[in-house]
């Protein structure tokens, strides 16, 4: 054990959500479809079918929402914009839509909870989808647009803005694996969209910074860890390479050194990327940024042979699947023995210590820019006890050790300025609908009753005693 179990002074505890996953209020007030509406009708595309219709309805229960964080002592909220909400069919802005964030941040505020704001979180109005969503590099100005009309109703008393969510997954994962909306299945609308997010993060960054110099802007990724099962097996260090190039360096690399790593160029040369990008885009990409946002999970074991007992993968859903980066077929993801969430990741907390370390010294370190967890959590099978308790100690132990792990790296010199966990809410978990819960509150989804969970209760006394101290003695 390290010598501190105590946060920083100036540490930030938060909780995340994003709006599809909670809002619910589909149709209301203005609001039109976005690919996710369109995508969970898709037969197949998410389990049971579920759609976010009506989530936790936390359009309608913001206030008892934010009134619990104030309970369990939040620091900051991480909640994101609906695009199709405030501008709906990506057209002119929905003075209903705005003031619903409006009245959210202003609760916040009131209630001293710091709103961390994203602009967004996968859910594309439908309309702009239609002409070519991501893989349109008109949308990458619309999203300028869209940002800025954001700000026009909120920069007044926001002042951390982050771009996107994990474009990672708005690209490969939605464009080429066809995994998450708009299924799109193509290797090179997967490329496109991954080069037309960071374009829209660095035009918007560039756009916010020119309206008022002392925002906070950044982006969120979701990084990772990968190791070859033997590191003495070329293969094997390649198959690492090659995940570690599609899910860090496609994104880090740009927005810190305005370049492709020429590997992963390498990789997918012939795919159209190269048409993609125009002269200066790299340069728009690559602007200054107070924030990173990592998002950990798991890290990965990785082979260019099979398994002999793989890992599940996606969600079971009836449709197929594609692998979500040329250069990843013929990668094999390997159990490392540790133990499973009920999505059947990894339990990893050293993973996200080396990420951090690794973010620091090789990205962010020398630059202005603060590196925060926006996202780190678990889904268990969490059982209601008689008393009507959730009695979640596997969360708490997960939330715990990733706590540590961020205290670790801190101990050994990475500034790490704040954590949130995911999610303050169970909420809709994409193509695996309303079947798996990663909240630290319960939502009934028959009665939308919250009940804190054990878990939830544990962070709170973390948070009080800003230290790791008391959950380790008590
Ligand atoms: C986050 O995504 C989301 O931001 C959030 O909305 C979501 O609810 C939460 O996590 C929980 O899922 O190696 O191909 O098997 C997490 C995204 C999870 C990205 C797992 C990649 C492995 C993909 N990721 N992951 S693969």
């Amino acid at each position: 054990m390290t010598s501190s179990r105590t946060f920083p002074r100036d540490f930030l505890f938060g909780a995340a959500t994003a709006a599809y996953q909670i809002e619910g209020a589909a149709h209301e007030d203005g609001r039109t479809d976005s690919i996710w509406d369109t995508f969970s009708r898709v037969p197949g595309a998410v389990i049971n079918a579920d759609n976010g219709d009506v989530a936790c309805d936390h359009y309608h229960r913001y206030r008892d929402d934010v009134a619990l964080m104030r309970e369990l002592g939040l620091q900051t909220y991480r909640f994101s914009t609906s695009w199709a909400r405030v501008q709906p069919d990506g057209g002119a802005f929905n003075p209903l839509g705005l003031d619903f964030y409006s009245r959210l941040v202003d609760e916040l505020i009131e209630a001293n909870i710091k709103p961390w704001l994203t602009l967004y979180h996968w859910d594309l109005p439908q309309t702009l989808e239609d002409q070519g969503g991501w893989a349109n590099r008109d949308t990458a100005e619309r999203f300028r647009d869209y940002a800025l009309g954001v700000h026009d109703a909120l920069g007044d008393r926001v002042d951390i803005w982050t771009t996107l969510n994990e474009p990672w997954c708005s690209s490969f994962l939605s464009y080429t694996a066809g995994a998450h909306a708009p299924g799109r299945q193509s290797t090179e609308a997967g490329l496109a969209a991954g080069h037309h997010l960071l374009l829209a993060h660095g035009l918007t960054v560039d756009a916010l910074r020119q309206r008022d110099p002392n925002l906070n802007l950044g982006i969120t990724l979701n990084l990772t860890v990968a190791k070859p099962v033997d590191p003495t097996h070329p293969g094997d260090v390649d198959a690492a390479r090659r995940i570690d190039g599609q899910f860090n360096r496609f994104f880090l690399d740009p927005i810190f050194r305005g370049e492709y790593p020429a590997d992963v160029l390498d990789d997918v040369a012939e795919l159209g990327l190269d048409a993609v990008i125009r002269d200066g885009d790299l340069a728009q990409i690559m602007q200054p940024i107070d924030a990173l946002g990592v998002n950990y999970y798991h890290g990965e074991l990785v082979s260019d042979r099979p398994a002999q007992h793989p890992l599940p993968g996606e969600a079971p859903t009836t449709r197929v699947i594609r692998s979500p980066f040329p250069a990843a077929d013929g990668v094999f993801h390997h159990p490392q023995g540790l133990p499973l969430t009920a999505m059947d990741w990894e339990v990893q907390p050293a993973g996200l210590t080396e990420l951090l370390q690794r973010v620091d010294r090789e990205y962010t370190g020398a630059l202005a820019t603060s590196l925060y967890v926006t996202e780190n959590g678990a889904a268990y099978d969490d059982v209601v006890t008689d008393d009507g308790r959730v009695a979640d100690l596997d969360r708490t132990d997960f939330l715990t050790a990733h706590l540590g792990a961020v205290l670790d790296a801190i101990d050994s010199g990475v500034d790490v300025k704040g954590y949130f966990y995911w999610s303050l809410l169970d909420n809709y978990e994409w193509a695996w609908g309303y079947a798996k819960r990663f909240g630290i509150v319960r939502v009934d989804y028959r009665t939308q009753q919250r009940t804190v969970k054990d878990s939830g209760h544990a962070y709170a006394a973390i948070i009080r005693n800003r230290s790791l101290v008391p959950m380790l003695t008590e």
